[in-house]
């Protein structure tokens, strides 16, 4: 968490939505994270996403875990209602958010070890009950917060920065989410704002479970296999500021490619990530085609990215239960608590 507030003066010409605010009204606090982490660059598309949507901010409600990824909150949409839960939690205390009041845009931000580990049962859940929100997973495959552990997204074989082979299979959140019932689900990368923009308006403009998971690069633990040489890299220039939690200076990775194309973006570790952007007339109306199509690009060692899947006609979970539209404390005691002639009537019906 940060405490250093950004100047609230704002260059006069700065271009102003139809609510007349700014891009740095949708502004948090100045992050405290690595420079280049792929997270900041996920904050900064959130921003423009919702300044282009012109989203009032008191309508957000931003909900996070425990990580690095889940202390991103703090830094957009800082007049926004937030919650930092426990690690894993997100999922349960948004979706209680969101029963009590529907009139909220619910935002869920997470990282892989907060959803696919400790929190893979609550992600479970919240896309199989349809809760209405948008579920971002920043995915850097490791536990960045505690210093590089395998997550369980890291691939199979992949090295830590300790040099620990991970022999785990990986678990894809994206699969995972088709399979569990989610109505919209993306997948993009931290560097591609051309991409990752429209998708994060398209999420927030879902009614439903819209999950967006978003490979993210760590600048400081994402080794994997084939690294060797970032691995000597990392051990020959952090032994003798380790002490300090001295972090390099990285810039952040971008990725520019067209609709149909395969980028191959070297990380920070040099490891190189296969992307293959979605073709133009790929339908993604057919879950089980999303599915396959998924699998089958995986098997060659590429990461499909863009809308793999949305069904626009989906309900949600107020929908599933039948609720009330009214948030629940601007109930009056009349509903509430409707009296003893309607309980009777109830427990007649049952006789
Ligand atoms: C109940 C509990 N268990 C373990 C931890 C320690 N812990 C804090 S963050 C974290 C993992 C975060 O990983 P991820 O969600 O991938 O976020 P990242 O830092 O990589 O963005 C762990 C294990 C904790 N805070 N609470
Ligand atoms: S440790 Fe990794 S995930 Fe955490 S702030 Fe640094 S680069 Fe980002
Ligand atoms: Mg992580």
């Amino acid at each position: 968490m940060t405490y250093i507030t950004k100047p609230k003066l704002h260059h006069p010409t700065l271009p102003k939505n139809a609510l007349g605010f700014t891009r740095r009204d949708y502004e948090g606090k100045i992050s405290t994270l690595c420079a280049g982490c792929g997270h900041d660059s996920i904050s900064a598309a959130l921003i423009q996403a919702c300044w282009e949507l012109e989203i009032e901010p008191h309508r957000v409600a931003k909900l996070s875990g425990i990580g690095c990824s889940s202390k991103t909150p703090d830094y957009f949409l800082g007049n926004s209602h937030g919650f930092n839960t426990v690690h894993g939690r997100m999922p349960s205390v948004l979706t209680g958010a969101n029963l009590a009041n529907r009139e909220l845009l619910y935002l869920g931000v997470s990282g892989d070890g907060d959803s696919a580990s400790i929190g893979l049962g609550q992600f479970a859940h919240a896309m199989r009950r349809g809760v209405d929100m948008t579920y971002i997973v920043e995915n850097n495959g490791v536990y960045g917060l505690t210093k590089g552990q395998f997550s369980a997204t890291a691939d199979q074989g992949s090295k830590s920065k300790k040099g620990a082979i991970n022999s785990d299979t990986p678990i894809d959140l994206v699969s995972l989410a088709l399979q569990l019932g989610a109505s919209y689900v993306a997948r993009s990368f931290s560097g591609d704002k051309e991409q990752l923009v429209p998708l994060m308006k398209g999420a927030l403009r879902h009614r439903g479970a819209a999950f967006i998971d978003v490979v993210s690069p760590c600048v400081a633990f994402n080794n994997h296999a084939g690294s060797t040489k970032s691995y000597d890299y990392v051990r020959a220039h952090n032994e003798a500021v380790n002490r300090l939690d001295f972090m390099p200076r990285r810039d952040a990775i971008t990725a520019s490619y067209s609709p149909g194309e395969i980028i191959e973006v070297t990380q920070h570790d040099g490891s190189v990530l296969r992307l293959r952007k979605l073709a133009v007339g790929y339908d993604p109306g057919d879950r089980l085609a999303a599915m396959s199509h998924i699998a089958a690009h995986e098997a060659r060692g590429e990461i499909l990215t863009g809308l793999l899947y949305v069904d626009g006609s989906a309900d949600d979970l107020h929908g599933h239960l039948k609720t009330v539209k009214q948030p629940l404390n601007q109930l009056g005691e009349a509903q509430l608590c409707p009296g003893a002639g309607v309980l009777a009537a109830i427990n007649a019906e049952l006789a």
